[in-house]
Parts: C-alpha cells; structure tokens; sequence
C-alpha cells in the first residue's frame, strides 16, 4: 500500500516535472523559433514566410497568415476562416482578440515594436507583428 501511493507520487511529481520544462521552452525560445522560420523560408523559397506589410491576419489551416505581419501602428484585423475557435494573443498581453471561430476581430497596436503572439487555443500556433 505504502509502496503503491509512493509509487504514484512519484509518477504525478515526474509529470508535472516534465510539463513544466515543456511550457517554459515553447514560450521564452521566441529566437530560435524566428531562426527556424527564417531558416525554413530560406529552404523552400516561399515568399509566405517572408514578412509581408499589411493590416490583416488570416487564421487558416490552423495557421497564422502571414506569420510576420509588418504593420502601421493602428488597428489590425484578423479574420478566422476555419470554423474552429482560435485567437491571437500576445505573448506578453498587448492585445488579445479572444476566441472566435469565425468572422474578424480587429486588435490594436499602438507601439512600434516586435510582438510575438499566440493561439490560446493552439499553443503550436504562433506569429509575429513588427509593428513600424
Ligand atoms: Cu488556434
């Protein structure tokens, strides 16, 4: 008996060790993970990757688009077209559009700077603003 419940203790404290390493790693690695993109862009070609000047993100694929959005500060509009509930929130709780699965919300960035953001639904989703 004694032995199970240790047992289990042990099992629910490596679980929570593992699940804390996981969470810090994806938030604070913004650099490697532009490294990777920039990396990726590079590979393929694509001109998708490759920072685009605009006041719009679409939410597609569950995916970001484009994933480095180079705006004015001022309102940008992100729109859902998938049908499943997705947000963009920054990382560092600039703006936020909460969860919607369809139509556009509009966000505000009023300060020039690079903001990394997040799906709060889907943490693999990810994107930046490079606000000028
Ligand atoms: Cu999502």
């Amino acid at each position: 008996m004694t032995t199970r419940a240790r047992t289990a203790s042990i099992i629910a404290a490596g679980a929570l060790f593992l699940a804390v390493p996981a969470c810090g790693s994806s938030g604070d690695d913004g650099g490697s993970a532009t490294t990777t993109t920039a990396a990726k862009a590079k590979q393929t070609g694509n001109a998708e990757s490759a920072p685009s000047t605009g006041t719009k993100i679409v939410i597609k694929n569950f995916d970001f688009a484009p994933k480095t959005l180079e705006a004015k500060a001022g309102a940008v509009t992100v729109e859902n077209e998938d049908g499943t509930n997705h947000s963009v929130t920054a990382d560092d709780g600039a703006f936020d559009t909460g969860k919607f699965a369809s139509g556009t919300k509009q966000i505000d960035v009023t300060k020039p700077g690079t903001y990394t953001y997040h799906c709060a639904v889907h943490a693999f989703m990810t994107g930046t603003i490079v606000v000028k």
